[in-house]
């Protein structure tokens, strides 16, 4: 087709010169998605296969198939890793009742929880050894806050939300404290602690987000593209709690219509009938092949002309698991 013509691509009447796409950056990829997937790669390497893996090492559907095909094999429970095996902890945090049960079946593990959900853990542990109710902001069912209550179960409540708050009940109102999950919307988990506060106005904050610094900048990218976009397009699996907010945060902020996608070949042609700008991005556990595998997609439909819209600049990296350190002698830090 001609530049400039106007064609009615699927009905829509736009412009092949004015179609264009808004790249939002930071997007896919965080640093303990990073350092979880490669500690499983690097497990294969060293150890050879099978290496265990409990739960999704991180929810994508994507990452799970790429390294079944190198070996890894996927389980949902301790129990069902063969004695003496190696077994890696996903990136979403065990409780403590799980360490005990590997070493009792005398596994090998390797934890890949993040950082910043260890940290999470930490604090609910400080809190509850003071004795505080603590009010869990998260998804009821999610492995991260089963795993974070978990570290703590006699004193930590699910608040799924801000519609949630009026179910709290704790012991005592003036010893209250607040944590959350790390994947949460910026934007309600503010709505649910204002509510929290209204009921419980000696509240005490965690000491410092519990929302990661990845969840955050994907939300501030995203509100910023989708401000241009009439369609949004996410990368990212269903189960995958990030991924899912991306989605929810472009339809807040401008977008006519978002969707989120495991790959190219699930995006309807009819979502892009009238429009003229599409933005795409990618939840924290999405390798950006796959969003280039969007972007080619979309180019072969007019929509090549590709701006990226960087709205903070990240550099986070996470040294790789202590257990891996140590057997590949790399010097603690
Ligand atoms: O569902 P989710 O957003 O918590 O997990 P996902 O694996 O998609 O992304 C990485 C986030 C982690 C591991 C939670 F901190
Ligand atoms: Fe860690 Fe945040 Fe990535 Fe979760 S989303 S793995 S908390 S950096």
């Amino acid at each position: 087709m001609r530049e400039g013509q106007l064609d009615s691509y699927h009905g829509g009447m736009t412009s092949n010169s004015q179609r264009r796409v808004l790249l939002a950056k930071p997007r896919g990829y965080c640093a303990g998605v990073d350092r979880a997937v490669e500690a499983v790669e690097i497990a294969l390497e060293k150890y050879g296969a099978p290496i265990y893996v409990r739960k999704q090492i991180v929810h994508n559907v994507h990452v799970v198939k790429t390294l079944e095909e190198r070996g890894a094999i996927f389980v949902d429970e301790t129990e069902e890793v063969p004695r003496g095996a190696i077994v890696v902890f996903s990136a979403h945090g065990v409780a403590p009742s799980v360490h005990d049960e590997a070493r009792g079946l005398g596994l090998r593990t390797i934890d890949a929880t993040c950082p910043l959900v260890t940290k999470v853990h930490k604090e609910a542990v400080r809190f509850a050894d003071q004795d505080y109710d603590i009010l869990l902001i998260g998804h009821e069912g999610h492995e991260e806050v089963i795993g974070t209550t978990g570290e703590a179960p006699d004193h930590i409540h699910l608040v799924d939300g801000p519609d949630d708050v009026a179910n709290v009940h704790v012991r005592d109102p003036e010893k209250v404290a607040w944590l959350s999950q790390t994947t949460l919307s910026v934007d309600e988990t503010v709505a649910t602690v204002e509510k929290l506060r209204e009921r419980f106005p000696n509240l005490m904050d965690p000491p410092s987000d519990d929302i990661c610094y990845a969840t955050q900048n994907r939300q501030t990218a995203v509100k910023e593209m989708a401000a241009g976009a009439e369609l949004v397009i996410v990368v990212g699996s269903t189960n995958s709690s990030n991924s899912v907010r991306l989605v929810e945060v472009a339809k807040e902020h401008g977008a006519d219509d978002a969707h989120l996608v495991d790959y190219a070949d699930q995006i309807d042609p009819a979502w892009l009938e009238g429009v003229t700008t599409v933005g795409v991005t990618s939840g924290a556990s999405v390798p950006d092949e796959l969003v280039q595998g969007v972007l080619a997609w979309l180019a072969a439909r007019g929509y090549g002309e590709v701006e990226e819209i960087e709205s903070v600049q990240e550099k986070m990296r996470f040294a790789l698991p202590h257990e891996l350190r140590k057997d590949l002698r790399i010097t603690p830090v």
